[in-house]
């Protein structure tokens, strides 16, 4: 407490803290409880506000982890960066061609290309993992409501098949030397000719069925599948986020240390029947076929490629997608390489000073609030 000597019988005091009182030394004497009572309530407040403080610390500490829950904020809260970021706008020609994408059983009306070629315009591949997950977060330029919503056909099988039309995403994982040389789904690319076989692949279109989006799945090189149970997509972000389980990768492949990763948009084509029944990836060279990029039923037997509309790395194949050849010539030349060992040590809570000056506020006003009451309930 500060007093002023003044001698003139005005003077004033300054209390530390939140409360500054000027008075008159010829008023009556102050009266001390009041002061008693208010030095609690300073005392209530720097204690509330520090448990507060303390609690939103743990809080931020127990949100060191992904929920896989459609909503990637959690990515970013946790700092978490891509291991590889993707231009937008970077997508093949055809993909925002009208003249192509307009033709056929899986035609786009003109005035959507350009918001489906945002789905499957790639922006970022995000990988980190814990001792038990590997979390996988990819962004595209811009997804929208209803984007995935399936059409439903009956193929040569006489099999009813639902199939989504914009965009499909493969994610090709090179762990160890050998596995597969062939790319899937009849996006053929060569994955031999720099050493880039291929453990296993993640497919996904995210169609929506009713409420539920359909889940991503896991491809061997043997063909069996495992689906991703833990999946979301975040709509509002344009990202989608899943996890797949160590163990099993571990039983397949052994320790985890390095993978290299290749991902890849396309634009899914109409499901044939006969020799299989999924969505073929669309051809370019020949919209509007039967199943689009089935062996040797639409133009050459040889033309039974199709081309991705974005892929990560921008440098992956060669010769460089998009032209007039076949893409069974062409190979892959680079991945992103990641590690797959535990990272979730390493991040930690970056908030900013706004952030941080928010929670201060927030913790003193409600301190505050607490200690009023606790005061007036005293007095
Ligand atoms: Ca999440
Ligand atoms: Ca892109
Ligand atoms: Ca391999
Ligand atoms: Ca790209």
């Amino acid at each position: 407490m500060l007093k002023s000597a003044d001698g003139g019988g005005r003077g004033f005091e300054a209390h530390l803290g939140l409360f500054i009182r000027v008075k008159t030394y010829n008023e009556p004497c102050i009266d001390e409880n009041r002061w008693i009572s208010m030095r609690r309530l300073f005392l209530y407040a720097t204690v509330a506000t520090l448990l507060l403080l303390s609690v939103q610390l743990c809080f931020l500490r127990a949100q060191q982890t992904i929920t896989i829950d459609g909503d990637v904020s959690d990515w970013d809260a946790l700092g978490i960066q891509p291991v590889y970021t993707d231009p937008v706008g970077d997508t093949e020609a055809w993909s925002k061609d009208p003249s192509v994408l307009g033709v056929g059983s899986t035609a786009e009306p003109p005035d959507k290309v350009a918001i489906n070629d945002k789905c499957r315009d790639l922006k970022a591949l995000y990988i980190w993992c814990d001792e038990e997950w590997m979390y996988i977060r990819i962004d595209v330029a811009e997804l929208y409501e209803g984007w995935s919503i399936v059409s439903t056909k009956i193929t040569e099988d006489n099999e009813q098949v639902t199939y989504p039309n914009v965009s499909a995403y493969h994610l090709y994982f090179d762990l160890i030397p050998g596995g597969q040389r062939d790319s899937a789904a009849a996006s053929d690319v060569d994955f031999q000719r720099n050493g880039y076989e291929w453990e296993f692949n993640i497919q996904f279109d995210a169609g929506l069925y009713g409420e539920d989006y359909g889940k991503p799945f896991m491809q061997f090189p043997d063909w069996s599948t495992v689906p991703i149970e833990d999946f979301g997509v975040d709509l509002a972000r344009s990202s989608f986020e899943m996890r797949v389980s160590k163990a099993l990768l571990k039983e397949r492949f052994g320790e985890l240390g390095t993978a290299r990763v290749l991902v890849a948009s396309i634009k899914p084509g109409e499901p044939k029947g006969s020799w299989g029944t999924w969505a073929h990836a669309f051809d370019p060279q020949h919209p509007g076929c039967p199943g689009e990029a089935a062996w040797g039923t639409c133009g050459p037997e040889n033309d039974r490629g199709s081309d991705f509309a974005d892929v990560m790395p921008n440098d992956s194949l060669e010769p460089p997608s998009g032209g007039w050849w076949e893409d069974w010539l062409s190979h892959v030349t680079n991945m992103i390489t990641v590690n797959l060992a535990p990272t979730a040590e390493k991040a930690a809570p970056t908030l900013s000073w706004a952030e941080i000056a928010a929670g201060i506020i927030i913790a003193i006003i409600v301190a505050i609030i607490v200690a009023y009451y606790m005061l007036k309930r005293k007095t």
